[in-house]
């Protein structure tokens, strides 16, 4: 039988990429056109998303896929471009990590408050979430003039096709989605006067999205028509639809700039206790919810390799390999850390004011970032076993984070339960299967996920033992 070709575009916080999938009925293959750097740019009014770069890296990327039969976009979620009455973009998008939203949050709860809040739309509490940002630039120039709001995949969509939606995976990162009824959250919009008219209509994974525009056809080389199919364009959308796991007793950790970990759910779980434990539930594919919290994952590993002047990655991790475990460990679930700049420092301080030996070297701040992260996925996957009442016996790691084995082994310690670690190009992969299966070459998420497991790489690690180790440690964390 045929094999079809497919693009995914996934723009990931640290770099975007263009990913080839090759789908038979028995294969997959996925290669690599185009890769450039996401670098967010800080100017006078604060920082922004370079989003015309990443627009001009798609149609490059796009340019070397050649010849496919479909394209689908994937990006880091929550943020957006606000457009005007004539479709034009009103200033670069606003990083997640920008300074605005410092306090909002409390301002917001005091008009619907966060007990409220969670239950109506299942979200953990993220000082970045659109709902928060959208209040913070409330009175502003910009916002005032907008007639549109696309989140970064819909606005790339927008650009290749000239059509607009909002898709709903990564709709459902806004806080203005109700989990149960997988719409529009209207009573928490009306509360806090927010009008979803500034929204395009929902559209879900697997929907046409238009075809390539003539000039982008022109520009890319390629031959039309290329139509656009909506993915799970949330980018853990697309890589929690790629975890390669058989039945449902897995838990996952996407491991990129964030690590996201969590469970599959086939309801919200909405509880007073799952939101004083910080539980997410972002919707998946087909009826699923992405019950996950955020840790703040290789950022901060990213950031200090940043501050020590871009030292060889591979040679780094054989120092901290060597480093003894466990001797400091950070909480990698605080927000502290969202913001760029200083980390080794910040990271220090964190270990002085707990009282406990502060790392020093490179080395040292590695392991001592290598070892918080595992502890922060433990507490995940136990707190969500329990909160949700699912119990796994695998972790699935996905993402850039495969590439560390010494992350996946410390993961596979510190839970206590063996990893299976691959792929690492899942959001890409999610992204290609959703689109073949629109085209009928794949069947439902079972399908898709067998067919990965036929077709990937995967590494397994076991546990090595010493789980009270990790257990003390996470008790020496709680008592700061
Ligand atoms: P995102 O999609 O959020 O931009 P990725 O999934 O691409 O992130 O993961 C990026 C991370 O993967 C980097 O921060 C780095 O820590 C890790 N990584 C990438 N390449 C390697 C490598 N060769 N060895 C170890 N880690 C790597
Ligand atoms: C990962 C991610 C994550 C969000 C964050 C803003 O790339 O999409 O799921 O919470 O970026």
């Amino acid at each position: 039988a045929a094999v079809k070709s497919y693009a995914a575009v996934d723009l990931g916080a640290s770099s975007g990429r263009v990913m080839v999938g090759r789908v038979g009925p028995d294969s997959l293959e996925l290669t690599e056109a185009h890769r450039f750097p996401n670098r967010p740019v800080r100017v006078p009014e604060g920082l922004r998303w370079d989003v015309l770069g990443l627009y001009a890296g798609v149609l490059d990327g796009l340019e070397a896929a050649g010849a496919v039969d479909s394209v689908g976009i994937d990006s880091w979620a929550v943020d957006y471009g606000l457009l005007d009455a004539d479709g034009a973009l009103l200033g670069n998008p606003v990083h997640y990590r920008d300074s605005r939203t410092e306090g909002v949050a409390e301002k917001v709860w005091a008009t619907v408050p966060a007990e409220e809040l969670y239950a109506a739309t299942g979200l953990q509490h993220a000082p970045f979430n659109t709902l928060y940002q959208l209040a913070a630039a409330r009175g502003s120039a910009q916002l005032d003039r907008a007639e549109r709001l696309l989140l970064i995949p819909d606005l790339l969509t927008y650009w290749l096709t000239g059509e607009q939606g909002t898709e709903l995976t990564n709709a459902s990162t806004t806080q203005l989605i109700d989990p149960r009824t997988r719409d529009w959250a209207h009573g928490v919009a009306r509360r806090l006067d927010i009008d979803l008219g500034l929204f395009a209509p929902l559209r879900h994974p697997g929907d046409p999205a238009g075809v390539l525009r003539p000039e982008v056809l022109e520009e890319t080389g390629l031959a039309g028509p290329v139509p656009v199919t909506a993915v799970g364009s949330h980018d853990t959308a697309s890589a929690v639809a790629a975890v390669p796991a058989g039945g449902e007793r897995f838990a996952y950790i996407c491991t990129g700039t964030w690590s996201l970990a969590g469970l599959e759910l086939d309801a919200p779980v909405l509880t007073e206790e799952s939101r004083a434990a910080n539980f997410t539930n972002e919707l998946g594919l087909d009826g699923t919810v992405r019950y996950l919290r955020n840790i703040m994952g290789l950022w901060l590993l990213q950031e200090c390799v940043r501050a020590w002047g871009e030292p060889d990655l591979g040679a780094l991790l054989l120092q901290a390999a060597k480093v003894p475990a466990l001797r400091s460990v950070v909480d990698a679930g605080d927000a502290a850390f969202l913001a760029p700049g200083r980390m080794p420092e910040r990271i220090a301080e964190a270990c002085r004011d707990s009282g406990q030996p502060v790392p020093a070297t490179p080395a040292e701040i590695t392991r001592c970032i290598l070892d918080s992260l595992a502890l922060a996925h433990r507490r995940a996957v136990e707190d969500a076993q329990r909160l949700a009442g699912h119990a796994v016996d695998v972790v699935h790691v996905v993402g850039g984070g495969t590439r560390n084995a010494l992350l996946c082994q410390l993961t596979a310690d510190a839970c206590g339960l063996p990893v299976v670690s691959g792929p690492t190009e899942a959001a890409a992969l999610g992204n290609v299967l959703v689109q073949a299966r629109a085209h009928g070459l794949v069947g439902d998420l079972a399908g898709m996920r067998r067919l990965l497991t036929r077709t990937q790489l995967l590494t397994r690690y076991e546990p090595r033992g010493g789980t009270q180790r990790w257990q003390a440690a996470q008790a020496r964390l709680a008592r700061y």
